[in-house]
């Protein structure tokens, strides 16, 4: 019986040598140490022997086993060791290898030029304001002195949300907003987001604006257009034409549009001005008093200006965007190039 143990140990140590795997070892651990293994079966088998063979047999089943249980483990240790080391192999990482650049994106073109211009009147000590893209008829409308049977109340012109709700459109809101909760001087702009219940190839139904205010004692004509023309001087350049004709507004008097010389033809007459050598990009006027009235500012005591312009048509005039769909399509191969 000993030397059919000591083939068994020498059978083990040999199998224990050529596993390259813990599961191996495993199979190897159930083979000769489990519950029907090889040495367990070896125990039984004392049984059979008589009284005076038996302990000297047991210790040799006894050594054998911990020998076993001994070598199972170094191997053990040395597989884990031996798989680590294949498996750091593998996910090793150059750490002074460059990253990999992630695309950068850019500013949307209405981005720029809303704050471009936000930064020219931010010189001219105005404040930038904002508010509500959902507004109350009050704020749209009303306060800004608009006839109950202006057209630009219709259905056909405003996306109502609900009785007296709508979609601004205009960010004049934001203004009346302001005057009702300071005094003056006030000296604000309001770019924003508005809506109009109009939609084709040259008008979405949501655009940009911004809005100008600026209210105090003494505030003139000459005023208005001192700050338009060096405002537009600074986006468009300083050789740029101006001029200023007389329009209508319901919340300004006298009102006027404010014009730029063609930036195509420089005022020699193209298809873009129409061939009228000039482009419009502003309104403006004096804030009528009934405005005043609606906002508990008093009309004898102030005077000031307000303007207004469509992002979209300045955008497209500084970058020479022919088609303003191209401002709405989101299309990274035109929106990279800003
Ligand atoms: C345009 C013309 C304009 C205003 C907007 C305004 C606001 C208040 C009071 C008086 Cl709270 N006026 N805003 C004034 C004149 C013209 O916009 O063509 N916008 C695209």
């Amino acid at each position: 019986m000993k030397e059919q143990l000591e083939a068994l140990l020498n059978d083990a140590l040999a199998e224990f040598a050529k596993a390259s795997t813990e599961a191996e070892l495993q199979d190897l651990r159930v083979k000769y140490l489990g519950k029907k293994g090889l040495v367990t079966t070896s125990m039984k088998g004392l049984g059979a022997l008589s009284p005076e063979e038996r302990p000297a047999m047991g210790q040799v089943v006894n050594t054998v086993k911990a020998k076993l249980e001994e070598v199972l483990e170094t191997r053990g240790a040395e597989v884990r060791e031996a798989s680590k080391a294949v498996r750091l192999a593998a996910e090793k990482v150059d750490v002074t290898l460059p990253g990999r650049r992630r695309p950068l994106g850019s500013k949307h073109p209405i981005t720029l030029v809303t704050e471009e211009i936000c930064s020219i009147f931010g010189a001219l000590g105005f404040a930038v304001a904002e508010g509500p893209e959902v507004e109350h008829d009050f704020y749209n409308f009303e306060a800004l002195n608009f006839p109950k049977d202006h057209p630009a109340r219709d259905m056909q012109d405003t996306f109502f949300v609900g009785d007296n709700v709508l979609l601004r459109t205009h960010t004049s809101p934001v203004q009346i907003r302001t005057m009702l909760k300071q005094q003056p001087p006030v000296r604000i702009i309001a770019p924003g987001t508005v809506y109009r219940c109009d939609s084709d190839a040259t008008h979405s139904p949501m655009f940009h604006q911004i809005e100008g205010l600026m209210v105090d004692k003494g505030i003139t004509f000459g005023d208005l257009k001192g700050i338009l023309t060096l405002f537009i001087n600074q986006l468009f350049g300083k050789d740029i034409g101006v001029r200023l004709r007389p329009s209508f507004f319901p919340f300004t008097e006298p009102s006027a549009e404010v014009d730029i010389a063609c930036v195509i033809c420089r005022g020699k007459g193209c298809r873009v001005c129409k061939e009228t050598g000039w482009l419009e990009i502003l309104g403006a006027g004096m804030v009528d008093p009934a405005v005043y009235g609606h906002v508990g500012y008093d009309a004898e005591q102030y005077t000031g200006f307000a303007f207004g312009m469509g992002i979209e048509r300045i955008a497209m005039l500084k970058y020479g965007i022919a088609d303003m769909r191209l401002l709405f399509e989101n299309d990274l191969r035109f929106l990279k190039q800003f």
